[in-house]
């Protein structure tokens, strides 16, 4: 008796030459309508799924495939023989391959004028049953369902080389792959953002050389519906593949840069900025980030908001960096940086952070909150002080208060209104972060200007009293310490301007 292949695709994609192979390697090939017409266009003998059910295709299509002739076909067990007498008695032939791949339901709803009617109807129910029917019953039947996968298949058949090992490994991707399609069609159908089961799941991008040390292994996953804005959305134009801590860092530049809207580069190290630098042309921009932490910078991660030109691509050559990220880059500029063999060069298109939600791994789970997409502007400070910011320092009290909310807390930042020039990172007191944040930037040329910000409130006066005493003359924090107004009373003694914003801004 012939071999039975059943063929139901929606992605058609070389699924002629497959039908071809199975077809000379004496299996009669089952389908249903669109799939058939594809193979019978390209002259190929196939026998309509109708015609095995007795029944014809009914509702629209979305009852094609679900019927008993078909699921007992796959599912009876060959080693049982009640089974295979019970296939008899019904005149049932068993089927040995299922070749399918679902309605796009993830295209469809990524089509950003989709209505849920339309989506509904990408709803694949016959595809998954067959084949998560003939991946339960895997020791029979071949389950196929990527495209991808043909070639080995087919090889494989070619030379009678498809073992158990094989087929357990295409069951677990069927299987895999219709939990990731039911996840999606449950996060589609659900409006809250924290429903009571996560059934997210995320797609693999690629294996990485090795977690956040070399004795670590580690892959990376993105989201089915990765948002532009993202790693996953960037075009790797040269350089070294990325490592895990170059994708944590680069991540959190990204969103460091989203919050600037004039040329900018950002300058990061181990997941906190370095450098920041704001100005007319990305070549001062770059100085200025250059010059807030000269040191600190090398071996750094850059993002920057503009396309890269050739002056700032030769100061950047000059300095040993990891990856540089920008929206493009000229000609001229790339030519010069391509240069360095591993230097990393992604572009990414649209640089707009989107709200969403982060997950972070805990032992035994994840916490999902929703994203620090809040920026406070001056129009938002309130000022506590009898001394009142002047315009000047409420610039750069604002470019301060943007920063400090992407530095690890407990976090201090003085900067100018467009430079960080000292940042105080990841201390477990935030005495200690004043203190680190004043001595680097004591000695930098604009500090008489600087302002410090801290991304959440002072417990004590000490750090309004070590900062003042250090000449730094305007502070932006968040208050709501119950000794706020000892700070209060150690600004006026200092005649210093000291304003709350309302909003804390803890990065853990
Ligand atoms: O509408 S369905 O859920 N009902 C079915 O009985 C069924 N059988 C196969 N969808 C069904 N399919 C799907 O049709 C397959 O998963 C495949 O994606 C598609 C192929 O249809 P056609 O051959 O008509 O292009």
């Amino acid at each position: 008796m012939a071999k039975i292949a059943v063929l139901s695709v929606s992605d058609k994609t070389g699924i002629v030459d497959f039908a071809r192979d199975l077809l000379t390697l004496g299996y009669t090939v089952v389908s249903t309508g669109g799939t058939m017409k594809t193979l019978v266009a390209a002259g190929l003998e196939v026998t309509a799924v109708d015609q095995v059910t007795g029944f014809p295709e009914m509702l629209d299509g979305r009852v094609k495939t679900l019927h008993p002739r078909v699921h007992a076909g796959i599912l009876a067990k060959r080693e049982v023989p009640a089974h295979m007498t019970q296939l008899a008695d019904h005149d049932i032939s068993p089927i040995d391959l299922v070749c399918v791949n679902l309605y796009p339901f993830k295209d469809t709803i990524a089509r950003p004028d989709v209505s849920e009617p339309e989506a509904i109807e990408q709803i694949d129910i016959g595809g998954p049953s067959m084949l998560r029917s003939a991946a339960k019953n895997y020791q029979s039947v071949l389950a196929v369902s990527m495209p991808t996968d043909y070639d080995q298949v087919m090889t494989r058949l070619q030379n009678g080389t498809v073992d158990l090992s094989f087929r357990r490994e295409l069951a677990a991707k069927v299987f895999r792959q219709t939990a990731a399609y039911d996840a999606l069609i449950a996060d589609y159908l659900t409006d809250e953002p924290f429903p009571e089961k996560v059934t997210k799941t995320f797609e693999k991008v690629t294996d990485l050389r090795y977690g956040e040390n070399s004795h670590q292994t580690a892959a990376y996953y993105k989201d089915p519906i990765a948002e532009p804005f993202s790693l996953a959305g960037a075009h790797q134009r040269h350089g070294k593949k990325l490592s895990f801590n170059n994708l944590r860092d680069a991540d959190a530049a990204l969103r460091i840069i989203a919050e600037f809207s004039a040329p900018t580069v950002v300058a990061l190290k181990h997941m906190n900025p370095c450098g920041i630098g704001v100005a007319d042309t990305l070549l001062d921009a770059w100085q200025l980030a250059y010059d807030a932490d000269p040191i600190s910078i090398f071996g750094g991660i850059i993002v920057v908001n503009r396309q890269v030109d050739l002056a700032t691509a030769k100061k950047m050559h000059e300095l040993f960096l990891e990856i540089i990220i920008a929206p493009g880059f000229d000609d001229d500029a790339y030519e010069v940086l391509a240069q360095k063999k591993n230097l990393r060069l992604l572009q990414l298109d649209s640089l707009a952070l989107k709200s969403g939600q982060d997950f972070v791994s805990v032992l035994g789970g994840v916490l999902i909150q929703d994203r620090d997409t809040q920026t406070e502007r001056a129009a938002d400070f309130e000022v506590v002080s009898k001394t009142q910011p002047t315009s000047a320092q409420l610039a750069a009290l604002q470019f301060g208060q943007t920063v400090v909310k992407h530095v690890k807390s407990n976090a201090i930042v003085v900067t100018t209104a467009n430079q960080t020039l000292g940042v105080g990172a990841g201390q477990m007191n935030r005495i200690d972060a004043v203190e680190i944040a004043i001595d680097k930037a004591q000695d930098k040329p604009g500090y008489e200007t600087a302002i410090l910000a801290s991304d959440a409130f002072f417990p004590m006066d000490d750090c309004v009293a070590y900062a003042a005493e250090h000449g730094i003359k305007a502070i932006v924090e968040p208050g709501g310490s119950i000794k706020d107004q000892a700070s209060i009373d150690k600004a006026d003694e200092y005649g210093i301007a000291l304003v709350f914003t309302g909003v804390r801004h803890f990065k853990h």
